[in-house]
């Protein structure tokens, strides 16, 4: 028998880089809290505010606990042997009468655990399935680093101990990355200097000692600003260089080639405050810079990333302890290649995802006839919203894996109610840091709610390839962590807490040799000039529609939507067309309007308006039926802060 009372160790899998370390306490068979656990290096017992809000979450009479199907119009309950033997029955159908691309495996952000790699796997046996290319997340900025270091590799955050200076540029972790927050209020207490560069007054401003509020999509002015001031005073780290860099001469030609006004007038930030930036990167070193996901949102996004990475080169921050540009981690990366690389995803077809709705609607050869959506809810989140509904409604039977009957639900014919996080057994590793930590079953799943790794294995009894496929989750894990596993990490160890990925570097490129052709960093050469184009002048303002603190993305119930997307507009701007604070607006873009509710901002820029991302659109909101379905220009990335919008007072 288990005792009525225990603390069982989990880890966070939200889609935030901190992964957490918690503790699920039981009690009488219910996970009564969940706290930080103070084992874990990085979170040490930290655990944010969203943390009793998912606890709620998880029980609330919204989750979803039997197998639903659409029957005339309406979701009606049927038993997990008529939901998978249908839907075994149409993917069958659909690979025999139209071949194995006709069925889109929608695979979303919501759990990236390791036995995700599994469920893909399936669709692989399928005899590979249209998959999607490209990102609604950090495509561009991992596509911008890779060139210029190689494959990216990130400082580990324990690293932030030796910063003298530190930098969040373009990233908010007070608001979406809190596990990282004991090191950055250590990191102040020990008088290091924070600099914060976001276009808005966000909630790390707390933390900043500096805020530079460029214009959006133009920090690659700024951070050719500084390197230029750096330059100008015979500042910069002549021996990297000169010995370490290719593009050198490129690179200083460029710099050369805009005045420092010029510069500073195409980020909207004065010479002044750039070259106090400038002597941050050195006179403050060690200056470790945190790239944020806000500067991936843009068409040119790898520009800024890129121009970020020069400065850091620059100023002589790349491998040194306390230094570096560092940005994100791979979630699978700790996991076997074998398992989740090349065979994964055999040479199929591929969507792109920041396109998602028109690729669906445009496919020919085949068409779409089956969709399996997993932890996703396109239909809020991803661009062009109206779009991604018309295509999800064009496919013959869509699947969505979830907890929640979301905006996507609504345009499925069968949905599968999943675990949540710490109703199962699996591994969680990180975007955000160098740890990996265990999900052990505090408490089964409510109702009839399945992992989705068990409504895989049970679905796949019905397929020829049941035989090598259906294992427990304790095999698939084992064959999964094989490489931490010949780096000396124990298995058991797994399962008692976090454990750190063994050759994870603390440091990368310590020693100056990169994983580049060349094996020296590369500069970047050109910036493309800025022009405002025609959409800004019936568009004034950019739309930024960032993570807001409270919730995840889309993770959210009807309840927890209060009315009308809340905009933040500059309040001498608001002022100026006559709303008032909490007044009613309409915001318009190409793609049509919203009905908003203004909240004046002192600290916004005037040429900015803000709103969270992730509110349903059934609730009223649903800001991405506004913003265009473009892609990045390197890294297949989603450039959502592209996005302009108009507002006009509404009656
Ligand atoms: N609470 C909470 N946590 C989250 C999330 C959430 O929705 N809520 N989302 C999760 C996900 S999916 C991700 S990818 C991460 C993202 O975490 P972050 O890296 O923090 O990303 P964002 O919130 O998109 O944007 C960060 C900041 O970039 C700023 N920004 C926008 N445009 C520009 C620009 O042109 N230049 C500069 N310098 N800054 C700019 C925005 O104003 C914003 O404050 O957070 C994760 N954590
Ligand atoms: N306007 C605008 N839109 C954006 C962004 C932006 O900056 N601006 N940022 C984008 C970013 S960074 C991201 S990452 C994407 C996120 O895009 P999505 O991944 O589509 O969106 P989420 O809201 O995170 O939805 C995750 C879903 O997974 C479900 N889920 C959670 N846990 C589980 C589980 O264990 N099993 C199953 N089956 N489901 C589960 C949740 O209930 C939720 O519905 O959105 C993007 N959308
Ligand atoms: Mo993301």
């Amino acid at each position: 028998m288990s005792p009525a009372v225990s603390s069982v160790p989990v880890t966070c899998t939200r889609d935030c880089p901190s992964a957490c370390g918690l503790l699920a306490h039981v009690e009488g068979g219910r996970v009564v809290r969940l706290t930080g656990n103070p084992d874990h290096p990085v979170n040490r017992g930290t655990a944010c505010r969203k943390v009793p809000a998912f606890l709620r979450r998880f029980s609330s009479p919204e989750r979803v606990r039997t197998p639903l199907r659409r029957s005339n119009g309406a979701f009606v309950p049927v038993s997990w042997d008529e939901a998978l033997d249908e839907l075994a029955e149409r993917l069958k159908g659909a690979v025999d009468r139209h071949g194995p691309e006709s069925i889109l495996h929608y695979m979303g952000f919501g759990e990236r655990t390791a036995l995700k790699i599994v469920n893909a796997r399936f669709f692989a046996l399928l005899g590979g399935v249209t998959t999607l290319a490209g990102t609604l997340c950090g495509g561009t900025g991992y596509a911008a680093q890779s060139l210029d270091f190689g494959p990216r590799v990130s400082h580990d955050p324990l690293d932030l101990a030796n910063a003298r200076t530190i930098v969040l540029w373009g990233r908010n972790p007070v608001a979406t990355q809190p596990g990282l927050m004991p090191h950055l209020r250590e990191a102040k207490r020990r008088g290091a200097r924070l600099i914060l560069i976001d276009p808005r007054q966000s909630e790390s401003v707390a933390l900043a000692d500096l805020h530079l509020r460029p214009k959006p999509g133009r920090d690659a002015f700024l951070a050719l600003g500084a390197a230029k001031s750096i330059l100008e005073a015979g500042w910069e780290d002549r021996d990297f260089l000169a010995n370490h860099c290719d593009n050198r001469d490129a690179y200083l030609a460029l710099v050369a080639r805009h005045s420092m006004e010029a510069l500073a007038v195409a980020c909207d930030v004065d010479a002044c405050a750039i070259r106090e930036l400038a002597k941050a990167y050195v006179a403050g070193k060690p200056t470790a810079t945190l790239l944020g996901w806000g500067l991936h949102r843009f068409t040119l996004g790898h520009e800024l990333v890129r121009a970020v990475d020069a400065l850091g080169a620059v100023s002589g921050n790349i491998g040194l302890p306390g230094g570096g540009v560092s940005q994100g981690f791979e979630e699978w990366g700790p996991y076997d290649p074998e398992l989740w690389g090349a065979g994964l995803h055999p040479p199929r077809r591929t969507f792109l995802m920041p396109q998602i709705g028109r690729e669906i609607l445009e496919a020919t050869e085949p068409p779409i006839e089956v969709a399996v959506i997993t932890a996703a809810n396109p239909v809020c989140m991803a661009p062009d919203s109206a779009l991604v509904a018309e295509a999800l409604d064009s496919v013959p039977f869509v699947v969505d894996m979830n907890l929640f009957l979301d905006d996507t639900a609504d345009h499925a014919d069968l949905f599968l109610p999943c675990a949540a996080f710490f109703e199962q057994r699996d591994l969680v590793a990180s975007f955000g840091h160098n740890h990996v930590g265990p999900l052990l079953p505090a408490v089964p799943p409510p109702g009839q709610c399945r992992s989705q790794f068990d409504i895989f294995m049970d679905l796949a009894r019905r397929f020829p390839f049941a035989r090598d496929f259906v294992k427990t989750d304790e095999a698939w894990l084992r064959l999964l962590v094989r490489p931490l596993l010949e780096k000396g990490v124990a298995w058991d160890d797994l399962w008692r807490g976090p454990v750190r990925i063994p050759d994870a570097p603390m440091v990368p490129w310590r020693d100056k040799r990169f994983d580049t052709p060349t094996g020296n960093f590369q500069l970047m050469t050109e910036v493309t000039a800025c022009s405002d184009c025609r959409l800004a002048i019936r568009y004034p303002y950019h739309l930024l529609t960032p993570g807001e603190a409270a919730h995840l993305c889309s993770e959210r119930v009807p309840g927890d939507h209060g009315g009308p997307v809340e905009v933040a507009m500059a309040t001498e701007e608001a002022l100026r067309l006559g709303i008032a604070d909490g007044g009613p607006a309409r915001l318009t873009s190409e793609l049509g309007s919203l009905p908003v509710t203004v909240r004046h901002d002192p600290g916004l820029r005037r040429d900015v308006v803000t709103c969270p991302r992730g509110g349903w659109i059934k609730s009223g909101q649903g800001i991405n039926r506004l913003i265009p379905d473009l892609v990045s220009a390197v890294g297949q990335g989603t450039p959502y802060y592209e996005a302009r919008v108009d507002v006009e007072k509404a009656s």
